[in-house]
């Protein structure tokens, strides 16, 4: 069984999407993250990092007989597709092409999305100028995603893989990095094909409607083994 440790974010919608299009089973653990729930001692055993996701899988063994966590989306993204042996493409080169744009929305995307986002939401720290510059290379970036999606039906060519989910996660909040989609058509169909799928729609259902929350006082074997390792 895999466990997602996740929130309804851009970063946490990802995993259980591609649980979904894997059709593999999986457990929601819900994650508080105004209580501070990721920066817990028994979840920074699973993600050192102190956010979400993070996954547990109790399938696997580590090389110290504990069950095989892994945290960092994208390498999450990655593990499930290699292990799954799906969403990658066909060829060597699709690989490749998935690869480059899972690391362009790590690099790129994220940071840059979710510090717009931050500053036009933010009362607590209004700045014109931080907005501006976020958004700015926001739009940069999108205009990217654009020149691409005007090319190729996906973003690694002709299939559907993870690179996809990856930038969907966060494109699905643009308007809260105050991009404006009407300036990008390509990017918005796509954006729209992908909010369509059905996985997409009982991933992100399923991160809202968690199996458990993380902070329930029945803890999880695979938490207890966490705990006392
Ligand atoms: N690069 C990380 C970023 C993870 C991340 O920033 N997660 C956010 C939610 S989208 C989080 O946990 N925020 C809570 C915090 O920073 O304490 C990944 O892709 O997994």
């Amino acid at each position: 069984m895999i466990e997602v440790y996740t929130a309804n974010t851009p970063n946490g919608i990802k995993i259980p999407i591609v649980l979904e299009e894997l059709g593999v089973p999986y457990r929601i653990i819900g994650m508080n993250l105004s209580n501070k729930d990721q920066k817990q001692a028994s979840f920074l055993k699973i993600n050192p990092n102190g956010r979400i996701p993070a996954i547990v899988d109790t399938e696997v063994l580590d090389k110290d007989g504990n069950h095989l966590t892994v945290f960092e989306s994208g390498a999450i993204l990655l593990y499930l597709a290699e292990k799954y042996s799906s969403l990658l493409g066909e060829t060597f080169e699709d690989r490749t092409r998935v690869l480059e744009w899972l690391f362009f929305q790590m690099g790129g995307i994220g940071p840059m999305f979710g510090q717009a986002n931050f500053f036009n939401s933010s009362e607590e720290y209004p700045s014109q100028n931080a907005l501006q510059r976020f958004r700015v290379e926001s739009q940069r970036l999108v205009s990217v995603l654009e020149s691409r999606l005007s090319q190729h039906q996906w973003l690694a060519g002709e299939h559907y893989t993870i690179a996809d989910i990856a930038n969907y996660s966060w494109l699905r909040y643009a308007e809260s990095a105050a991009i404006e989609m009407a300036d990008y058509p390509a990017v918005a169909a796509w954006r729209e094909k992908i909010e369509q799928r059905l996985a997409v729609h009982r991933g992100i259902n399923r991160t809202q409607n968690p199996d458990r929350q993380f902070g329930d006082a029945v803890a999880s074997s695979s938490e207890r083994m966490q705990a006392s390792a």
